[in-house]
């Protein structure tokens, strides 16, 4: 072997190794700072949110987690029975008055905190039955009343969602400061919150689960 092979190659396994170093034990895709954690439970009848949220396996952990960039989505899980949970923090670019408006198909609540913590949440929107998709005037219920939100304030956001049959659909928009028509809440908005450590292996092994085959569009 000449003198610069050996060199190529020593060069090489050292890349290798540093590679095979990088991934740390404690690195999880929860420690990412963008995104919404989605959490579904599959084979829930019924297509009240109430469904869901009585139902004893919510109380357990999702069987299927993925972190989304933002709240849009159609023909999620075809054909398959589910509820699921969307939770983000929210953190506004610009201080105003902002209006949420949820549209789905089937039922859904949006829960948005004064903070990021879950103690002082309210429903500030809902949809009965069911919207077009981004039929964003449908039900007076699917808007929200103004709401001041300040510019780099985090603000815990959780809507949730009940589907009983297909299609379904799920989005969220906003208007307010410079944004007059209802618009997709873009993706830069959105941060992951912490989870409780509780709570955190369930959410792990969900993440690494996928949909059931039979439920994926
Ligand atoms: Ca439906």
């Amino acid at each position: 072997m000449s003198k610069l092979s050996t060199v190529i190659l020593a060069f090489v396994s050292m890349i290798f190794c540093s590679w095979a170093e990088e991934p740390s034990p404690t690195q999880s895709p929860l420690d990412q700072k963008q995104g919404v954690l989605q959490e579904v439970w599959f084979n829930i009848a019924g297509n009240d949110v109430a469904d869901l949220t009585r139902h004893e396996e919510y109380q357990k952990s999702p069987q299927h987690a993925k972190i989304v960039s933002k709240i849009d989505f159609t023909n999620l899980f075809v054909p398959k029975v589910f509820g699921q949970r969307f939770t983000t923090l929210i953190v506004p670019e610009k201080t105003g008055d902002y209006r949420f408006h949820l549209a789905s198909d089937d039922a859904s609540e949006l829960w948005l905190s004064k903070n990021s913590s879950d103690k002082d949440m309210s429903c500030i929107a809902f949809v009965r039955g069911f919207t077009y998709h981004k039929g964003w005037f449908s039900q007076a219920s699917q808007i929200s009343e103004p709401i001041h939100l300040e510019a780099g304030k985090a603000y815990l956001l959780i809507i949730l969602h009940k589907e009983s049959g297909s299609p379904n659909h799920i989005a969220l928009a906003w208007t307010g400061p410079d944004i007059e028509k209802p618009t997709i809440i873009p993706e830069n908005v959105f941060h992951l919150p912490e989870i409780l450590e509780k709570n955190k292996e369930g959410i792990l092994k969900a993440l690494a689960t996928p949909a059931p085959a039979s439920a994926e569009k």
